[in-house]
């Protein structure tokens, strides 16, 4: 470790008062990690010269070989300014789209951010989405504008155009800050409206839309360099200022209070030579500005002087009159950079001023915001307010921030990341390797022994007991030959620490302390656990969602190194050891059985490039099951999910995430070839109305509609056809094969808007979901007024949407949600004589329903037509993808009801019964108990009616309800004209004038289409924005870079699904177009070609 020992950082981990937790964001390569260098650097970790060279946080081979940051890591970093001593715990982050959940890990562990722009590229999509990631946590901003030596150098602008241009970066951050503050302020006004409203309904009040926002203080939010959150940087040599520095300088220099020039450097302001003052009104009068005349001109001559003009005497002047010392060989470099850096690193040093920045502007531990813990303690739809008591007291925990022995200990996990286990500090003693060497043996042992044949086996299981130890003392003699590469040893050579932050209270190595998983409720967990008084020292009864672990090793995370801690005191970054059995990617950790799991992190990245993974050896299967279960649990956005089909399939955000988790896996976790096969590209499946015209662009004529639908129908299950008609309308009636239940479904395209509008809106009809879950269940769930105005909003957007005659009452008709119950799809209950509970009852609560259903209550079965829909909309019939954009309507249900009836007493004649199936139990519940029926009826029997339903040789009726409902919305489906719909990427490209063509011809060649195009001002870059299909995606940035020699490089983020025109079913059938698309219409046809391209299902 370099000049900040050990123990010093120990004992400043004590003192939260002088903590900072902070993380770097960025766009992609703005100089985050080189400015990381520069605060490393400062702490004599790294050699100073080496600084933004080496870019130490950067320690995988791939990140230094593409020049790319993928994962966050940390180091801990000694800072003195003035009297005081901070422990500046800094997290660097990735900025590459692919790696957003790598930001979302690290923006929860921290109280502050230095947000970087480059000066020349500006802000960027990636800088919007980090600025409101650090947004969404509550954690404060600080500003650095890096690389200005790229305007002198690159831009050859001069100092007074700079100058402007900063204007307008500072104004674009602003801006998103901005848009961000009055979002909230907003929100946060309608939440006060409509509590106050519930409060107060006499109604007659007017609200001026901007009101609050005059209220809100947003002095403090902005970025702006009199408030002392910006410094202007150049990382790579080695400068950084903030005006602060200058206000300094020049107070002492010409005599003006350093306040007056703190407020007047940055502005409209110049210096009247003559009267010795500061006058305003720069612009108008045509005078430098002081922040030109005073700091940017003194940077722009040291420029002209050391780079552009090498002017040995103006060097040795300037030298002389900054008091910096310079070292001969810099003089001599051929490279005048060096001298430069060595100048200008003295001169104005950026970690000094990034550094002081930090410990003065952003809050320490202790500073917590009441309103970021609540935030912190209140998962999903539940208010703060709502949960234990106990909990709630936990919030002082937090704001105390306290490293008593009593006081709760409260962990948040957020990644776990794999180290090599030969790279962590402590070498085991003697004792622990004899340890281990034994066990390894006993298992070596073991092998061998059921390696045996069986006659072997026989004789062996004879042998007595001694003969054993005999036995097993010749096998480790055998051992000790090979010893050098026992195989366990090789398979422990990835170890896991924890990514963690201590909330409350001293964690010590060796706690006892539970694991709270995300659904864990504490409510539930004090009452299992407090009667017995036990803590998790004690052996704890069966709480669903909490077990209890043991704290490995302590680590302080130093970058490529960590140290090992006995404990670490509350408001610090940590690593934790020996958590890998119970945290799979994120966790909440507490003493205390109150606390509640953290909300989860926000993740801005959809994981959505898909590929099949074999072992090249396909004996070498388990290593591969095994690595990508470590691969899974090292990467916080990675999915690994085994397919039906037996496939491997490993899911990421990108290329070059993909990329990586396949280094990762080939190197580190299976260590094994593997083959991965070209990325499956997912679809999505949908209807549409029939088109007006055909292929060949003509008009089509009633009948031939008509005709292609029933083209597309001929395809039928034989097994099925007998019982399941179809209308010329599309409607199909299906009934189940002993003949009881009948259904009819037609499958409608949903408009567009409405589309999105869901897609949009999976998490709130999730929330939804779970609410209605819980009401069935009896649960009364306390909801913030926030979601259920949500789910408000949802339904009046909805109900906007949906006009017209086919769509009537169509919202208060929804059955449900689907694909898992929150997807893009409907359910629609258009059985007249069947009036069930709507799913939006949560918001009649207290009020009445708006128009309360007659007998609104769940018919028998209710479930098996929600999951034949859940089932038919996960896997279309096109190529087994989801569907997205269908309604399913569902126009008549029977079910005849001359089921056995001794079996089923509580079955009404003709079936619409009160009680019953699991679901009536809870979302009739309040009914039932207004009409009196005890719980003799209730759940024992409820729980046991879908399979005590009438079975008969085809199974339960409930089964084959599900069945029959699914083929039912299948062939409703495929009544209608089908269509494709694919993933599409958006992409932002900035590019010059010269290399535009090039990007335009890539774009094209690739199916992309560009939205827009704009000058970035101040600089000859445009930026375009495009889509493109996920599926003409690969390659693309690097097809990018090279066409234009590394000018462009894009970022692509996933965006929505777009219905692909052509029919993938299509056929020529007039001779018209065979001639022009040839027979088997394969020339023209992207969907059929795409369609083509995926495995069969
Ligand atoms: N001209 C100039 N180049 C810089 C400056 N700071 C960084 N760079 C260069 O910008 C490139 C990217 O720097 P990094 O520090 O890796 O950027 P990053 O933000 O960490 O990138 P990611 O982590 O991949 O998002 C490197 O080539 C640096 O040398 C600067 O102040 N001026
Ligand atoms: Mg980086």
């Amino acid at each position: 470790m370099g000049h900040s020992s050990l123990e010093k950082i120990i004992a400043l981990q004590r003192n939260p008062e002088n903590i900072r937790n902070l993380c770097i964001l960025a766009h992609v390569d703005h100089g985050k990690t080189t400015l990381a260098d520069c605060l490393v650097a400062s702490n004599g970790i790294i050699s100073s010269r080496l600084a933004g060279k080496l870019r130490y946080l950067d320690s995988r081979e791939d990140e230094q070989l593409r020049g790319i940051t993928m994962k966050s890591s940390a180091i801990s970093l000694h800072f003195t300014q003035g009297e005081k001593e901070y422990l500046v715990n800094l997290i660097d982050s990735p900025g590459h789209v692919d790696f957003s959940s790598e930001v979302s890990t690290a923006v929860r562990l921290c109280d502050g951010a230095i947000v970087v722009v480059d000066a020349v590229e500006g802000v960027c999509p990636q800088t919007q989405v980090v600025l409101r990631q650090a947004w969404l946590e509550n954690i404060r901003p600080v500003l650095v504008i890096n690389k200005i030596d790229r305007l002198i150098i690159e831009l050859k602008l001069t100092s007074q155009e700079a100058y402007a241009h900063l204007q307008k970066i500072l104004e674009q951050v602003n801006a998103v800050t901005g848009t961000l503050f009055t979002s909230k302020v907003l929100e946060e006004r309608a939440e006060k409206d409509s509590e106050e409203k519930e409060s107060d309904l006499s109604g007659d009040q007017v609200y001026d839309w901007s009101a609050g926002l005059e209220e809100a203080d947003d002095s403090n939010l902005y970025f702006s360099p009199d408030q002392g959150n910006v410094v202007f940087a150049s990382a790579i040599d080695g400068w950084g200022f903030s005006i602060q520095q200058f206000a300094q300088i020049y107070s002492q220099r010409m005599g003006i209070r350093a306040e007056v020039l703190l407020k007047t450097l940055w502005g409209d302001f110049y210096l009247n030579a003559k009267a010795k003052k500061i006058m305003k009104g720069a612009q108008a009068k045509g005078k430098k500005p002081l922040f030109v005349q005073l700091v940017l001109d003194n940077i722009w001559s040291l420029y002209d002087a050391v780079v552009t003009r090498r002017d040995k005497e103006k060097v040795e002047k300037v030298v002389t009159s900054l008091g910096v010392k310079v070292m001969a060989r810099d003089t001599r470099h051929s490279d005048p950079k060096v001298l430069l850096s060595a100048i200008c690193s003295q001169w104005l040093p950026v970690s000094q001023a990034v550094l002081s920045m930090v410990c003065e502007k952003l809050p320490s531990p202790l500073d917590m915001a009441a309103e970021r813990v609540e935030k912190l303690m209140s998962v999903g739809a539940r208010r703060f307010d709502s949960l234990p008591e106990e909990t709630q007291e936990l919030k002082k925990a937090f704001l105390q921030c306290s490293s008593q022995e009593n006081a709760p200990v409260i962990i948040f996990v957020s990644k776990m990341f794999a180290v090599d286990t030969k790279a962590l500090p402590q070498p085991l003693t003697q004792e622990e390797i004899a340890q281990r060497r034994e066990l390894a043996r006993q298992r070596h042992a073991d092998r061998m022994a059921a390696d045996q044949s069986a006659a072997d086996l026989a004789k062996y299981d004879s042998t007595t007991q001694d003969g054993q130890t005999a036995k097993q003392e010749e096998n480790s003699k055998s051992l000790t030959v090979k010893e050098p590469k026992p195989e366990e040893d090789e398979q422990q050579k990835e170890t896991f620490i924890a990514f963690a932050r201590v909330y409350s209270g001293v964690v010590k190595r060796g706690q006892r302390v539970f694991v709270l998983g995300p659904k864990y409720d504490p409510a539930q967990g004090l009452s299992m656990v407090n009667t017995q008084g036990c803590t998790a020292t004690d052996s704890v009864p069966e709480v669903p969602h909490l077990s209890c672990c043991t704290m490995g090793n302590l680590y302080l995370l130093m970058g490529r190194e960590l140290e090992e801690l006995e404990e670490v005191p509350c408001g610090n970054v940590l690593g934790i050891g020996g958590l890998e059995e119970y945290v799979l990617k994120s966790a909440t950790l507490s003493t205390s059985p109150a606390c509640p799991p953290f909300t989860p992190l926000n993740f801005e990245a959809t994981p959505i490039v898909r590929v099949a993974i074999e072992p090249k050896h396909p004996s070498e299967m388990p290593k591969l099951v095994r690595g990508m279960r470590l691969l899974n649990q090292a990467d916080p956005c990675a999915e690994v999910l085994i397919q039906e089909t037996g496939e491997h399939v490993l899911v990421t955000a990108g290329e070059v995430h993909l990329q990586r988790c396949l280094d990762d896996l080939r190197d580190r976790f299976a260590k094994i070839e593997i083959s991965a096969s070209k990325p499956i590209i997912p679809f999505r499946e949908t209807v549409i109305r029939p088109p007006k015209v055909d292929m060949v662009n003509e008009e089509m004529g009633k009948q031939q509609k008509v005709a292609i639908i029933h083209q597309v129908n001929e395809p039928r299950h034989e097994q099925i056809q007998e019982i399941s008609h179809v209308d010329p309308s599309g409607l199909v009636t299906l009934t189940t094969p002993n003949r009881l239940a009948t259904v009819s479904i037609r499958a409608i395209p949903l408009p567009e808007e409405v589309t999105r509008l869901l897609d949009g809106s999976l998490e709130l009809i999730r929330t939804l979901e779970q609410v209605n879950m819980s009401l069935r269940e009896g649960r009364s769930l306390d909801i913030s007024t926030r979601t259920l105005e949500a789910i408000e909003g949802l339904k009046a957007k909805l109900e906007g949407l949906l006009q017209g005659r086919k769509w009537r009452n169509a919202v208060d008709r929804i059955w449900a949600f689907g694909p898992r119950r929150y997807g893009p799809n409907l359910l629609l209950n258009n059985v007249d004589s069947y009036q069930r509970p709507s799913v939006w009852q949560c918001l009649f609560k207290g009020n009445k329903p708006s128009k309360p259903a007659p007998q609104a209550a769940l018919r028998d079965f209710d479930n098996s037509i929600i999951s034949g829909f859940q089932l038919a909309t996960l896997s279309g019939p096109m190529c087994e993808e989801p569907l997205m954009g269908v309604c399913f309507s569902v126009e008549r249900w029977d079910i005849q009801a001359s089921t056995p009836l001794q079996q089923q007493d509580s079955v009404e004649e003709d079936s619409i019964s009160h009680e019953s199936s699991e679901d009536s139990r809870a979302e009739g519940g309040s009914e039932m108990d207004e009409q009196g029926e005890g719980p003799a009826a209730g759940p024992n029997q409820a729980k046991r009616r879908p399979e005590a339903g009438p079975a008969d040789c085809y199974g339960p009726v409930s089964g084959q309800l599900i069945a029959a409902t699914k083929e039912a919305c299948r062939q409703a489906f495929q009544a209608q004209p089908q269509r494709l719909m694919a993933a599409m990427y958006t992409c932002d490209i900035m590019a010059t004038a010269e290399v535009l063509g090039r990007v335009y011809g890539v774009l094209g060649k690739r199916e992309g289409r560009v939205l827009h195009e704009e000058m970035k001002e101040g600089t000859d870059m445009f930026i375009i924005k495009a889509v493109l299909p996920v599926a003409e995606s690969f390659g693309f940035a690097d097809e990018i870079r090279k066409r234009t020699s590394g000018l462009a490089s894009p970022q692509l983020v996933f965006s929505h699904w777009e219905v692909i025109s052509s029919d993938p079913y299509w056929v020529p059938t007039t001779e018209e177009e065979y001639l022009h698309f040839g027979e088997k219409a394969d020339s023209a046809n992207q969907a059929l070609k795409i369609h083509e391209r995926r495995p069969p299902p």
